[in-house]
Parts: C-alpha cells; sequence; structure tokens
C-alpha cells in the first residue's frame, strides 16, 4: 500500500472564506471583512488602498459566504460521508477576541468552535486548526498597526493559551499562520500591514514576518507545554521554481524565487536565519529589529511537520518583461509553454507536485502534509444543481497519482492530504464565488444571490472511492 495506514485524507477550508455571520454572537469585525470583490481587491488585501470600514459600495463576500456559521453540522455530515479523517480549518481570531487586546475572551466564539470540534469528533474527524488564516481582528490594525507592530505577539500568544487550553484533547494538530509567505505578496490579508506614502515597504514585511516567525515559535512551545499531544506545523504557499531555460543567469533567478517562500520555512524549521536572507537584507538596507532572546526562541521551539499549499509550479527568468508574465495567481511567474493553464491563469503541473514535494522534504527531512491543493474553476450545474466536474476529479486525480509517486518512488514522508476545498466557498485571491472547487455545489453567486443549497457533485462520488481505497483507485 502507498499510503500509511493512518494516512489523513480530506479537505481545507478557512474561516473567513466559508463562514459567515461575520457580526454574529460578538464576532469583531477582521481585515478579511473589509476585501471586497471587484477592481478594488488587490489594492486592498496588498496593502496599497487603505479599507478600514465597510461602506455602501462594495460588496464584502466574507459577511455571509456560505453561511457554515449555521450550516457546520450538515456539512460536517456530508465530509464524513465522504469518509474524511481529517478536516482542515480556521478559527476567526475576532470571533473569540473581537478587539483582540481583550482580558476574557468571548464566550459564544469558544463555546462554537467547541461544538465544531466535537461534532468532527463524533464522525472521527480530526480537526486541524490554522490559528490564523488571512485573518486579523480590525481593532489590532487601527491601534497597533497589525504585525508591524511587537505588540501583536502578546496578543497572538494569548489567543493561543486561551484555544490551546479550552480544546485540550479535542485538537491536536496546529498551523501557526496560513502561506506565511503570503505577507510579502498581500500583507494587508497576510497580516493586517497597511502602508502610508514613501514607506520602506521591504523593511516592514520582513519586520512584521519577523514577529509572525517569532510568535510562531513562542506558540510552538506552548502547545507543547499545555499538552505534549499536540503537533504543530508551519504553512507556506509552495510551487517550485523552474527556469525559463537551462541559462545559468535564469537558473539563478529560479534559486531566488524559491527562496523567497523557503526563508519562512527554513526559520521555522531549522531554527535560524539563512545566511542568504542575512546578507540580501543587509544589501537592502533591511534591519530587523529583534528582542535580545528572539534567536534562542527560534532555535528551540522548531516545527514538528512542515505543511504547505500546491496549485502550481512557477517559471522565472533573468529578463522577465511584462508580457511574458502570467496574470491570475498572486505570486509572479513567466508562462511555461509546456503546461496547461486553469480558467484563472494557474499553471496545471501534477509532476511539479512530485518535485516540490521532493524539493521540501530533501531540504527539511520532517514529515509534510499537503493542507492545499485543488482547480478552481466554472461550475455549470443541471436543474437540480448536479455538476459533472470531471476537469476537477481529472486535476486531482493526477495530483494524487504524483503525491503517490513522491512517496513511493521517492520515498517522501508525508502525513497527510487535505485539498482544497471540500464545499465551494469564497476565493480568497478574487472574492468571487464563481471560483469554485467544491465537491459539494453551493446555490450562492458573485453578488450574494442563491439559496446556499448544497450538492453533491461527480466528484463527491470519486473522492469518497479514494479515501476507501487509501488512495489505490484513483480511476477516472
Ligand atoms: C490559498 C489560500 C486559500 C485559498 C487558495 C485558493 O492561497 O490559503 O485561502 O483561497 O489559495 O486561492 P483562491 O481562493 O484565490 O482561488
Amino acid at each position: 500500500m502507498a499510503f500509511k495506514k493512518d494516512f489523513l485524507w480530506g479537505g481545507a477550508t478557512a474561516a473567513n472564506q466559508c463562514e459567515g455571520g461575520f457580526d454574529e454572537d460578538g464576532r469583531g469585525l477582521a481585515n478579511v471583512d473589509v476585501c471586497p470583490t471587484g477592481e478594488d481587491r488587490t489594492k486592498v488585501i496588498t496593502g496599497k488602498m487603505k479599507m478600514y470600514e465597510c461602506d455602501e459600495n462594495h460588496f464584502y463576500p466574507s459577511h455571509k459566504a456560505i453561511d457554515m456559521y449555521h450550516h457546520y453540522k450538515d456539512d460536517i455530515k456530508l465530509f464524513a460521508e465522504m469518509g474524511f479523517k481529517v478536516y482542515r480549518m480556521s478559527l476567526a481570531w475576532s470571533r473569540i477576541f473581537p478587539n483582540g487586546d481583550e482580558k476574557e475572551p468571548n464566550e459564544k466564539g469558544l463555546a462554537f468552535y467547541e461544538d465544531v470540534f466535537k461534532t468532527c469528533k463524533m464522525y472521527n474527524i480530526e480537526p486541524l486548526v490554522t490559528i490564523t488564516h488571512f485573518d486579523c481582528p480590525m481593532h489590532l490594525i487601527k491601534e497597533y498597526g497589525g504585525w508591524r507592530n511587537r505588540k501583536m505577539i502578546d496578543f497572538y500568544m494569548h489567543y493561543c493559551e486561551t484555544i490551546f487550553k479550552r480544546y485540550k484533547g479535542l485538537v491536536k494538530y496546529w498551523l501557526t499562520f496560513n502561506e506565511i509567505n503570503m505577507i510579502l505578496e498581500a500583507p494587508f490579508m497576510g497580516a493586517g500591514i497597511c502602508f502610508e506614502e514613501g514607506e520602506n515597504q521591504k523593511q516592514i514585511k520582513y519586520q512584521a514576518a519577523h514577529h509572525e516567525l517569532v510568535a510562531s515559535a513562542m506558540a510552538t512551545k506552548l502547545a507543547h507545554s499545555i499538552d505534549k499531544e499536540n503537533k504543530v506545523g508551519c504553512m507556506f504557499a509552495a510551487g517550485s521554481a523552474y527556469p525559463y531555460t537551462c541559462k545559468p543567469e535564469d537558473v539563478l533567478e529560479a534559486l531566488k524565487m524559491d527562496r523567497e517562500s523557503y526563508f519562512f520555512i527554513d526559520v521555522q524549521s531549522r531554527g535560524y536565519y539563512p545566511s542568504y536572507a542575512l546578507k540580501e537584507m543587509e544589501r537592502m538596507g533591511i534591519n530587523i529589529v529583534k528582542d535580545e532572546l528572539d534567536d534562542d526562541i527560534l532555535k528551540n521551539n522548531t516545527v514538528d511537520f512542515i505543511s504547505f499549499s500546491y496549485y502550481n509550479s512557477r517559471c522565472a527568468a533573468k529578463n522577465m518583461s511584462e508580457d511574458d508574465i502570467i496574470s491570475g495567481n498572486i505570486f509572479k511567474s513567466v508562462k511555461n509553454p509546456y503546461l496547461q493553464y486553469s480558467q484563472w491563469g494557474w499553471a496545471i503541473d501534477p509532476l511539479g507536485f512530485r518535485i516540490t514535494l521532493n524539493q521540501i522534504y530533501d531540504r527539511y527531512q520532517k514529515p509534510l502534509f499537503v493542507v492545499e491543493n485543488g482547480l478552481g474553476a466554472v461550475d455549470i450545474p443541471n436543474e437540480e444543481g448536479y455538476v459533472e466536474d470531471d476537469y476537477r476529479i481529472e486535476y486531482l486525480s493526477e495530483h494524487i497519482k504524483a503525491m503517490k509517486d513522491a512517496v513511493t518512488i521517492d520515498g517522501v514522508d508525508l502525513m497527510g492530504y487535505t485539498m482544497w476545498t471540500p464545499i465551494d466557498l469564497v476565493s480568497a485571491g478574487t472574492g468571487e464565488m464563481k471560483k469554485r472547487y467544491g465537491f459539494i455545489y453551493v446555490d450562492r453567486d458573485n453578488e450574494g444571490n442563491g439559496t446556499l443549497k448544497r450538492t453533491k457533485k461527480k466528484s463527491f462520488y470519486w473522492y469518497k472511492k479514494v479515501i476507501e481505497s487509501n488512495g489505490e483507485d484513483l480511476s477516472y
């Protein structure tokens, strides 16, 4: 058998993209609640346009999303029907600490997640919890400037202590920050950062990253001390960079592109700043302000496992003109002539998945966990809401095959696979509902119309079979 007997098959979601109920039961406003759909979204999520309140001229998809806040029992039941062993989900920080800097948590928020976990347990589904998935209470942004401020570490730690204690025995797999490298590309969404005119943006982003890295290490330590069963992982947006040609200049460019992401995991997994990053920072005049104990904290509290998302590989060239760059994905990449692209311009590259798994495992030698992988596509349901999504089945099947090769042929140590996402929800990048990933169709459109009815797609039955056979039967 290719995959271990206890391989964790499942799916992943994020609170802000599925829950809705953005102002219910005491939940506070979060950064994701002020990210609208439409052309202003990119400006807002990248911190170039300050939107600290909601206005009448925009539509904010997180407010209702797919209303999982009220549908979670039925939705988890559907996940169980597919045979899920694990469900990756995130907590909305502002549901538990509405402002982020309170002493006392909001009991209703805590109780909500407790019931979600208990529902999972009822079906023998192990929760895998992302502590922050593009999520930061707005109050912490307005008052403190988000993660650019070191005080965030204290607020985050108070939040962590609260949830580690409350959910002890219910949750043992934790991820500290979703796609931690996203802070470089979408700093408002990733870390609640907006820029002022003339600021040195790189300095601010790397300083904020340092705060997150220290917070992540401290959280790892705390999780272990509260419950030795706890396993804590880092999480980054992966996808190996290929050189556009074998010209050494292009190869060097690809190496640099990979290091932009590996930097974070180098710190979280090896426990210190890599020398290439220190040199680069020195050249760029970036000066990281550290506390005396930071280096020790990083060194002594590395992660237990490495998790990542993989959607596509990337491609780098020394001379990239704007015309060569493929738009659609937040990460810049030259268009790869050997690959097909999705409707949203994301490269489809299953072999790249195997390559990525290998490169990460070679580099860190720790168990890996694939926590996102999937295809965003337009689905056209029939009158009953049923979708024949053969394109999605093909994408996932080819990727799981490649993942299997990484395990059986290359010997990568893999704990599990949570595809993105078992149920249609709001896209993080574009805010659309139209960009669907799910095995379960949700009747809701980009403008917020629809009954929210859930319908199983063809892929639902296919994935059930994949899990049942522990990944042996990938036929379609
Ligand atoms: C990752 C995020 C997810 C998810 C996914 C798909 O970057 O961690 O939150 O949304 O990408 O991206 P999108 O929703 O933009 O299609």
